[in-house]
């Protein structure tokens, strides 16, 4: 008993040191309930108004009105365009928690103007054709009878990198999300049809006007590829893809062909409209491959945000990558000069987001915060300078590493706790 007690004192110690002079929850002494407001008491006062149970709200729930963030379109592109077309909108990384991206808050790429496509699912068919023994069609209720899959994934645009001009995380890296995805493996299907010897790619096809076609590797196809029809346990989203999407884990975002119709399976790498620059297949962009590579960056704090002082912060992030597990996430609060382990939180899951911490003391110091991602590969997420230093170029400010940029993203602490981006 007496040991226990003096475990739990020292623990508070150090729980006290590690607070570093936290200034959070400093509590004067409750007073009477009856006296004086419960607010100035440090107490939650009384609820002034209630939710009513509207139809609506019981129907398909809303969060707390108090929640505001949203997504915004992405790079300066006005999303939808001025035909109500191409669309670039970003997720508000920012207020994440946790792994998953709310369907509401994931972003949306749709690249080659079409409107969203308004699919009936019993309408809805999807053809398995081309260098295969039995040519196939499946009915959205043929894919629900097939043993199915539930995983989660990541998707991230091409377009998603650190740039100077970002004001937030939201405009430099919200551009992925992560989503439980469930389906059936790509596999299963292309097994039931039967592929040819010879085959060597597949090109999968999308419902609207311009088709959102990819090629894609048949060895990737026949390893991980799932053809979704659920996200985050409901139906997958119409600008998600409604009622049928490709998931590729782990390549370019583009691959992830949305309003999913039709898998051709063919002897060579077919180019589609998607390809119209796009990728670019210069040796620079090839050797990088469809692979998003080892990815981080801190959320919390990230730009546009404030700290309140100096003391204790967990600061929070996101790490990903296209070559399987993230393995370790190493984060510098001192500009890159020395590196400390983060924590990974929960199970790490193959081309999902995976989320690290790592507790902070700030002594209220102008200061840069950076993380660092190395994945199952061992591959190791670079620094622009060390972008620039492979391919044998001079790093000037607007040099822009080729393909899938995944360098590192620097934030800035100023001494009066304002964060912002800091490219470097
Ligand atoms: N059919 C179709 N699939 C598509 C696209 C498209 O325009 N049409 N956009 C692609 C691009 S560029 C990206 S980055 C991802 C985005 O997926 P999301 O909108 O679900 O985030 O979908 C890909 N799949
Ligand atoms: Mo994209």
């Amino acid at each position: 008993m007496g040991l226990k007690r003096s475990n739990r004192r020292r623990f508070l110690k150090n729980s006290a040191l590690l607070a570093g002079g936290l200034t959070l929850g400093a509590v004067k002494p409750v007073g009477s309930q009856t006296s004086g407001s419960q607010a100035s008491s440090g107490q939650t006062p009384e609820p002034q108004a209630y939710i009513k149970g509207t139809e609506e709200l019981i129907a398909y729930g809303q969060r707390s009105r108090f929640e505001t963030a949203i997504r915004h379109s992405h790079g300066g592109r006005h999303s939808p365009d001025a035909f109500g077309l191409v669309m670039h909108v970003a997720t508000p990384l920012q207020e994440s928690v946790g792994v998953i991206t709310p369907s509401s808050l994931h972003y949306v790429a749709t690249t080659r103007g079409s409107y969203i496509p308004d699919i009936d699912p019993k309408e809805h068919r999807l053809m398995v054709h081309g260098m295969v023994d039995r040519p196939l069609t499946f009915t959205m209720d043929d894919l629900k009878r097939l043993p199915s899959v539930t995983r989660l994934h990541f998707v991230e645009c091409a377009a998603n990198r650190p740039s100077p001009t970002a004001k937030t995380i939201q405009d430099s890296h919200g551009m992925t999300s992560c989503a439980e995805w469930t389906g059936v493996l790509l596999s299963t299907l292309l097994k039931e049809a039967g592929v040819q010897s010879g085959a060597s790619w597949i090109v999968a096809e999308g419902a609207e006007e311009v088709k959102g076609a990819s090629s894609i590797p048949l060895a990737k196809a026949m390893d991980d590829c799932v053809a979704c029809y659920g996200m985050n346990g409901e139906a997958v989203r119409p600008q998600q893809g409604y009622p049928l999407r490709l998931l590729v884990p782990g390549f370019e975002g583009i691959f992830n062909v949305k309003w999913l119709r039709r898998i051709k399976v063919v002897d060579q790498y077919y180019m589609t409209y998607n390809d119209y620059g796009h990728l670019r297949q210069g040796h620079e962009d090839a050797a990088l491959g469809y692979m998003i590579g080892p990815k981080s960056v801190i959320t919390y704090p990230s730009a546009g945000q404030q700290l309140a002082g100096k003391g204790f912060y967990e600061l929070k992030g996101l790490a990903w990558s296209g070559g399987g597990t993230v393995r370790r996430v190493e984060v510098s609060t001192d500009g890159g000069r020395s590196w400390k382990d983060a924590e990974i939180r929960g199970t790490a899951h193959r081309m999902a987001h995976t989320r690290f911490s790592l507790n902070w003391n700030w002594d209220g110091t102008e200061t840069l915060l950076l993380s660092r991602c190395t994945d199952e590969l061992g591959q190791i997420q670079p620094t622009r300078a060390q972008v620039a230093e492979f391919f044998k170029v001079p790093l000037t400010p607007d040099y822009r590493p080729p393909g899938r940029d995944n360098t590192i993203q620097t934030w800035r602490v100023a001494s009066d706790g304002s964060v912002h981006n800091a490219y470097a």
